[in-house]
């Protein structure tokens, strides 16, 4: 089996140390980062996902295999970031209340610090309150929410709520992403944009803040 498939693989089983080591190997047989996290790391627990919902493998194996992912990001980020690391603005980013997934979150981010945004990761599981405090704090125009479950997508619009209760609209903006949720969803809670994945937040996220610029 070549690298690639031992990295989804080992990913499934929640092997961390050899994740890592095989990331490793990858990144030295020089494929290109986004191929080891596509068609390794990602290919992985897609694998992940489709057992977990077919109560094949059950929490803690999807747990190990969220730990060996992490493990191998850490060491993909350097790769993943671009050159370009102007400063181009500050975005605050996190999961949003009762919702405790990071890794489609974290993969955002790393992307936006690649494409030279500054971000700051409130982490998971965070109040509404907490996404709008932090963009004043730190003057960030843009809020960008991350939600996993069905259960946990009301939570985007109670901040959306927040930000136009608080006469911010227009001067701080959302963004939501994450699997279940849909450029309908969006539209319907008000938020300002939908982003399908980590490469495609980032295009949003320039194409908010050139809207800002005009
Ligand atoms: Co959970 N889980 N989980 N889980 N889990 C899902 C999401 C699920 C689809 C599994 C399934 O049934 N097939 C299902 C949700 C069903 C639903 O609501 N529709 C589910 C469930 C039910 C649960 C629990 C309720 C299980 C239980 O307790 N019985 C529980 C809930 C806990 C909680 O949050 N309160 C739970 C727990 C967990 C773990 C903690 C074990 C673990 C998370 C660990 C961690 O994140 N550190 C976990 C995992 C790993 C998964 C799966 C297997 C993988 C998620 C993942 O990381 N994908 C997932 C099944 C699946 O998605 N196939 C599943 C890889 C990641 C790169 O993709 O996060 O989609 P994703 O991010 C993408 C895009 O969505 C997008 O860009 C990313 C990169 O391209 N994106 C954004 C994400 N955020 C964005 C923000 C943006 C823009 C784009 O702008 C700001």
């Amino acid at each position: 089996m070549d690298l690639l498939g031992r990295i989804a693989d080992d990913l499934e089983l929640g092997l961390n140390d050899d994740v890592r080591t095989l990331v490793r190997q990858a990144i030295d047989a020089r494929l290109s980062a986004s191929t080891i996290l596509n068609d390794g790391l990602l290919a992985g627990m897609a694998v992940v996902g489709r057992r977990f919902k077919a109560h094949e493998i059950f929490l803690p194996d999807v747990l190990l295999a969220a730990r060996a992912m992490h493990a191998g990001l850490e060491l993909l980020e350097p790769f993943l970031a671009s050159e370009d690391v102007r400063p181009r603005g500050t975005v605050i980013l996190g999961t949003v209340a009762g919702d405790q997934h990071d890794i489609g979150k974290t993969l955002v981010g790393i992307m936006l610090r690649g494409a030279g945004y500054e971000v700051v990761d409130l982490g998971i599981d965070v109040d509404p309150e907490t996404f709008v405090d932090a963009a004043l704090e730190h003057r960030a125009s843009i809020i960008g929410l991350s939600a996993l479950l069905t259960t946990t997508m009301p939570a985007m619009g109670v901040v959306v709520r927040h930000v136009k209760e608080r006469q911010l609209a227009g001067k701080i903006q959302t963004l939501v992403g994450g699997a279940p949720v849909t450029r309908e969803f969006a539209l319907e809670i008000g938020a300002d944009a939908y982003a399908y994945d980590a490469a495609s937040a980032v295009e949003t996220v320039e194409a908010l803040m050139d809207s800002r610029r005009c």
